[in-house]
């Protein structure tokens, strides 16, 4: 998720006639990627593609109109992140109460005026460059810079239901460090921070693949969502891990496990049933930590 810089925004003009189309790509033509469509139902399908920051959106179309668009656009989670302007020659105050009420940031009034669309443009795609900050710092975790817990149990209730419905394996691997409590105990809780950090960057390298999702449950334990994956992946991924860690080779000589640093993983996969939940997958995972804990600790468990 990266704050879009208005060099690399996109703004997408949804307009039936060519010649407002053209009269404002001219004008924004500076200030991003240029999109547009002539009918508000072709709109919304390039908006889902391109996920555009802005949509200059005209009120009057025919078949669905500037508010319908609107509307439809508010309802979609994954367009409600695009800001919407009207542009419309409906000059009353009551039009741009009723455009704003329609979830609109702002109305541009027509006749168009080059330096007044320009000026809106730039606030807007200011607004929006903030807001994605803002965005991506709430779903990140401070320290490791891995996504944070609220966002991975958003995304493990979205991802649960996505796998349930095209009936597509799902996997989970928790992962906790060994012995932490006596490396703080050992080197203090600055360095402490820098060991989770370290190990922290070893789970991004192995969560790169589409769809895999690595987050800081707490503490000193990590998570990561593994789509599409079947038992035998598990234990190689498990394996990968414990490995990796190990070999980041952090001193810990008062561990009973191993002179250095290393970590427990359970790890689970299922296709999700009628009557799974994703709060029973994540306990099976524990389970298996639990179990990997027991069995000698530095060893996956799936
Ligand atoms: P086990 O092998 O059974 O997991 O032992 P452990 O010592 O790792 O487990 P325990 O749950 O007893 O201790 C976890 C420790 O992690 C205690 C806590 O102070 C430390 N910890 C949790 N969050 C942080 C953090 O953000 N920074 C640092 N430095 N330490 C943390
Ligand atoms: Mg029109
Ligand atoms: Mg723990
Ligand atoms: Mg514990
Ligand atoms: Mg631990």
């Amino acid at each position: 998720m990266t704050a879009a810089t208005p060099g690399e925004s996109t703004i997408l003009i949804i307009d039936d006639n060519a010649d407002t189309i053209r009269l404002l790509s001219a004008m924004v033509r500076g200030q991003g990627r240029v999109l547009f469509a002539t009918s508000g139902a072709a709109g919304i399908d390039i908006a889902r593609l391109q996920r555009p920051q802005l949509i200059l959106l005209d009120v009057e179309m025919a078949g669905m109109d500037g508010f319908a668009v609107c509307d439809a656009i508010q309802r979609d989670p994954d367009l409600r992140s695009s800001a919407v302007i009207f542009v419309t020659a409906q000059s009353t105050a009551e039009a741009e109460i009723a455009c704003l009420d329609a979830g609109a940031v702002d109305f541009i009034p027509k006749p168009l005026n080059a330096a007044v669309v320009q000026a809106r443009v730039r606030t807007h795609l200011r607004l929006q460059a903030a807001l994605a900050k803002l965005d991506g710092l709430a779903h990140q975790d401070g320290l490791t810079g891995l996504f944070n817990r609220r966002y991975f149990d958003s995304q493990l209730a979205t991802e649960f239901a996505r796998h349930r419905r095209h009936r597509m394996s799902l996997g989970l691997a928790l992962i906790d460090v060994d012995h932490f409590k006596l490396y703080n105990d050992r080197y203090g809780h600055q360095q402490g921070d820098a060991c989770l950090s370290e190990v922290a960057g070893v789970i991004r390298d192995g969560a790169r693949r589409p769809g895999e999702l690595a987050a800081r449950y707490g503490g000193e334990e990590f998570v990561v969502l593994l789509p599409n994956t079947d038992h035998a992946a598990l234990q190689t991924y498990g394996d990968w891990l414990c490995r990796r860690i190990a070999a980041l080779n952090l001193a810990h000589p008062t561990a009973p496990t191993a002179p250095y640093v290393t970590a427990s993983v359970g790890l689970c996969a299922q296709i999700p049933g009628e009557g799974d939940t994703a709060e029973a997958l994540l306990h099976t995972a524990d389970m298996a930590l639990y179990e990997a804990k027991r069995s000698g600790r530095n060893r996956p468990v799936v």
